[in-house]
């Protein structure tokens, strides 16, 4: 093995070691100093090429933050840090620990059957005590989030994909009156050009206050909604989960048949998400009807959610072609894209993973081009949050944990071996 791969095989273990607080891990010290929900999940892979045992307690962490109503917090705010906003008073979240009030991209199933395939017989035990958690989070996507069989995201934070032009209409429909003044974190960790605007704060921020003032009790945010998207992100994660899900329930002997309904009810709602206009599987706001108009990478998980999508293929082609280091966090041809500001431009490791899997999974060659891509990404611009896609410059925060699993999980010459 050339000694680069087995350096940075050893600088990605590194940084998760680092990032590492016992029982989770944080994404980056600094600019994120809590647990979070899809972070750990991909984590999880990471770790599982070289301490099973404690990949599966990343998972297990995650679920004690667990809410009564199924729902896994996209935060849990284990210790508590000034260095980050918004904290865990500002949220209220209504759980065990302290959390957030919204949820993130279920990835924890598949998490799960990955880190299982890793060890079968440490695993079946550990999987037979999350499944029970993971059925109940899945169960409380399908009660409340659902909207024609797409899942709805009732705050951006909860897609992953923060200020992605996704959510320009629906947020310009919020007026964040009474939003009072606040103290931003983020920007004195890293540059406020590579971050979302005040303008998305302030609507990130009431919409947090208006959870909180309605006790994050998701019937009455449905009765009044104020935001209410369906999202790619949400809907092809989760039919993904609940595949592996339904696997893993086999495999430990359960009745799968509500998860096989949950999987033909989104399998049926995907087509909801398919803008023809466009060319592609896109989000639409739930209240006003409207779409969103934009290819991202969120678009091209519909092969790792299973679906075949031959016509994504073409749209993939020509979002590549402008590109260097794999799928933008939206199509650079699209006047919107800018390419450093995080989630309206920027390429990310941890997409490129999930995409690059389902194409691996469909047989389609590009998968292993996107692998490929993603590897000298890392290898020549290191282990940062997000890059810019056209020549790599790395952005965001350093030392990320997600991009380091996803090196020792999937990119890394090593991966799989
Ligand atoms: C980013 O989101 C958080 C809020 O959840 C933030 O900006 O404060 C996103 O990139 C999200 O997908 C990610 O899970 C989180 C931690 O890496 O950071």
């Amino acid at each position: 093995m050339p000694d680069r791969i087995a350096l940075l095989d050893q600088s990605a273990r590194e940084i998760i070691r680092g990032n590492d607080k016992g029982t989770y891990t944080i994404p980056t010290a600094g600019l994120y100093p809590y647990q979070w929900n899809w972070d750990s999940a991909i984590a999880a892979l990471g770790l599982a090429r070289f301490d099973i045992d404690r990949a599966w307690t990343e998972l297990e962490t995650l679920f004690t933050g667990q809410w009564d109503n199924g729902m896994v917090p996209h935060i849990l705010f284990h210790e508590q840090d000034d260095g980050y906003f918004p904290g865990p008073e500002v949220w209220g979240g209504i759980g065990p620990l302290p959390s957030s009030g919204i949820t993130q991209p279920p990835v924890a199933a598949t998490a799960a059957k990955c880190v299982l395939e890793a060890d079968r017989d440490a695993g079946l035990p550990r999987v037979d005590g999350l499944f029970d958690k993971l059925l109940s989070w899945h169960r409380w996507f399908m009660r409340w989030r659902l909207n024609h069989g797409a899942v709805c995201a009732t705050h951006p934070w909860e897609t992953g994909r923060d200020n992605a032009p996704d959510w320009d209409g629906a947020m310009a429909a919020i007026d964040p009156i009474g939003v009072g003044e606040y103290t931003r974190r983020d920007t004195s960790h890293v540059d406020a050009a590579m971050r979302p605007t005040k303008y998305d704060y302030d609507r990130f921020i009431w919409l947090v206050q208006r959870g909180k003032r309605l006790s994050w009790d998701e019937q009455a945010m449905l009765d009044d909604a104020a935001f209410r998207v369906m999202d790619p992100t949400l809907t092809f994660t989760l039919l993904r989960a609940q595949r592996d899900l339904a696997s893993l329930g086999r495999e430990l002997g359960r009745d799968v048949s509500e998860i096989e309904a949950a999987i033909a009810e989104l399998e049926t709602g995907t087509d909801s998400l398919w803008n023809a206009t466009l060319g592609s599987f896109d989000s639409r706001d739930a209240l006003s009807g409207d779409w969103a108009n934009s290819i991202s990478n969120a678009s091209f998980l519909c092969w790792y959610a299973g679906l075949e999508a031959p016509a994504m293929r073409d749209t993939l082609a020509k979002v590549l072609e402008h590109v260097e280091f794999g799928v933008p966090s939206l199509d650079p041809r699209d006047p919107r894209s800018d390419c450093k500001r995080y989630w309206r431009g920027p390429v990310w490791g941890v997409m490129n993973m999930l995409i690059g899997t389902g194409l691996q999974e469909m047989g389609m060659t590009e998968g292993n081009e996107l692998r490929a891509s993603t590897a000298r990404l890392i290898e020549q611009h290191g282990f940062s949050e997000y890059f810019d896609p056209r020549d790599g410059e790395p952005a965001g925060g350093q030392s990320f944990t997600w991009t380091a699993a996803v090196w020792l999980g999937w990119a890394s010459p090593t991966a799989g071996a």
